[in-house]
């Protein structure tokens, strides 16, 4: 019975927090989203190079908010770092671990793993201006990826 009990309320627990969208604390801190979807999103132009997959192509937001990224595809994509770079590698700069979430500092080294269609990220909080290229580890070359611009 008491096995019973506990085994319940971590089940509860784990729910509770998987469910919950609320910023760090201090709270009020904006969550914008990254709409991730290679079949609807066009390729583009950036000062970058060539961007596609994400919706905007180019993402402008300001120091303090939380961006969020949501696959609203049909199949699996991620959403993940590529560190000191200004313009997209020639090959995919990515490794296994882009399959696995991390990170939720944008200017630090992150992922939002593997998304599955449907689903969304971590937050990741914008703690620092400039601008910061990102990709998809599963179709880099398609082209899937783009840029944030933070001020
Ligand atoms: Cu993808």
């Amino acid at each position: 019975m008491r096995t019973r009990a506990c085994l319940a309320f971590l089940l509860l627990t784990a729910c509770t927090n998987g469910g919950v969208l609320a910023p760090p604390s201090g709270g009020g801190a904006q969550i914008q989203t990254v709409d991730v979807n290679l079949t609807l999103n066009p390729s583009s132009q950036t000062s970058a190079g060539t961007a596609g997959g994400y919706a905007p192509a180019v993402t402008n937001v300001a120091v303090g908010t939380l961006l969020r990224f949501k696959n609203s595809d049909g199949f699996a994509h991620t959403a993940t770092a590529i560190p000191a770079a200004t313009t997209f590698p020639a090959g995919s700069p990515f490794s296994a671990s882009a399959q696995t979430q991390s990170g939720s500092s944008l200017s630090q080294g992150w992922s939002s793993g593997t998304l599955a269609a449907g689903a969304s990220s971590q937050t990741i909080m914008v703690d620092k201006a400039g601008t910061y290229l990102f990709g998809c580890f599963f179709h880099y070359g398609g082209p899937m990826r783009s840029v944030i611009v933070a001020q």
